[in-house]
């Protein structure tokens, strides 16, 4: 089995495949939620942290069995650059380019670049540029597992009023009531055409996870609940309680339309209250 590659820094750690962040610390807790069935195997999306989600979100969109969320979290990124930014922030630069591989899945020219930033903030950039002679239309999304004590006891506020289609209900399209978004059952909703902030209240773990998006219109919000957690052979039975998935990107009615030589950049800046600083 051949051995993942590593970028382990101060705060927080990613790996060459997937570009995939997979910790981040704010004070001494970890922000993000890993399995602990997690495969750390070539090819295998990591059950956790942050999977870049390019260049489809979701099954299939033309039903040929291609890899589900596309190709970009199985593949290994290379190292562009890495370093300490003037305000002590761990910078690491990661890209991935179209291969035979990928245009066999994908027939399009393209290049990618994932931008971190690790700091009192977690801060990710996804880039998008189309390579090809003509446009093409595709998905980007971080799909970020947050740690929550209790997903029973949080409360996610930011995306009252906004449509979401429901992919509990036939993804249906419904209408997010006003007030904070609690959960009871199996939730997996992406939220369109909203650019809102936000934000995770955990009574349990006494913090709130503030989620700002920029350039990114669409918001996921899953948990697979106590039933459907049993269908994944990465997640313990007893793990959806203590992870939340507040995923940001373009997907669906919300997809990106690339012209020629066009670029795509949205970004995600994480912060956590009260802050905790760095540890003592
Ligand atoms: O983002 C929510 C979702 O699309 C869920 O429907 C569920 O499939 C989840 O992603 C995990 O997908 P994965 O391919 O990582 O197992």
């Amino acid at each position: 089995m051949s051995q993942l590659e590593w970028v382990r820094t101060r705060r927080g750690e990613l790996c060459l495949q997937g570009a995939h962040v997979t910790q981040w610390r704010a004070g001494d807790r970890d922000v993000l939620f890993v399995s602990r069935l997690a495969r750390f195997e070539a090819g295998v999306p990591i059950r956790g942290g942050v999977p870049v989600i390019f260049p489809w979100f979701g099954d299939d969109p033309e039903g040929r069995g291609r890899p589900a969320h596309g190709f970009a979290r199985r593949l290994r990124w290379n190292v562009l650059d890495q370093g300490t930014t003037k305000n002590g922030e761990e910078r690491v630069v990661l890209g991935l380019h179209d291969d035979a591989a990928t245009m066999d899945l994908w027939p399009h020219r393209f290049a990618a670049q994932l931008d971190v930033a690790f700091g009192d903030e977690l801060e990710i950039a996804l880039r998008v540029e189309n390579r090809d002679q003509h446009a093409f239309r595709c998905e980007t999304a971080l799909h970020t597992y947050f740690a929550v004590g209790d997903v029973e006891r949080v409360a996610l506020r930011g995306l009252e009023g906004a449509h979401y289609l429901d992919k509990t209900d036939g993804m249906r399209r419904k209408v997010q009531p006003e007030g904070p978004l609690v959960f009871a059952a199996e939730t997996d909703r992406t939220y369109v055409a909203t650019d809102a902030t936000c934000a995770i209240d955990d009574p349990v773990l006494a913090r709130t996870i503030e989620i700002e998006k920029q350039h990114a219109h669409s918001t996921v919000v899953w948990n697979p609940w106590a039933e459907r957690v049993k269908s994944f052979a990465d997640l313990g039975d007893d793990e959806w309680r203590r992870m939340l998935c507040v995923e940001s990107g373009n997907v669906a009615d919300d997809a990106v339309l690339l012209a020629p030589g066009a670029t795509h950049t949205m970004r995600i800046v994480v912060r956590v209250s009260p802050d905790e600083g760095e540890p003592a």
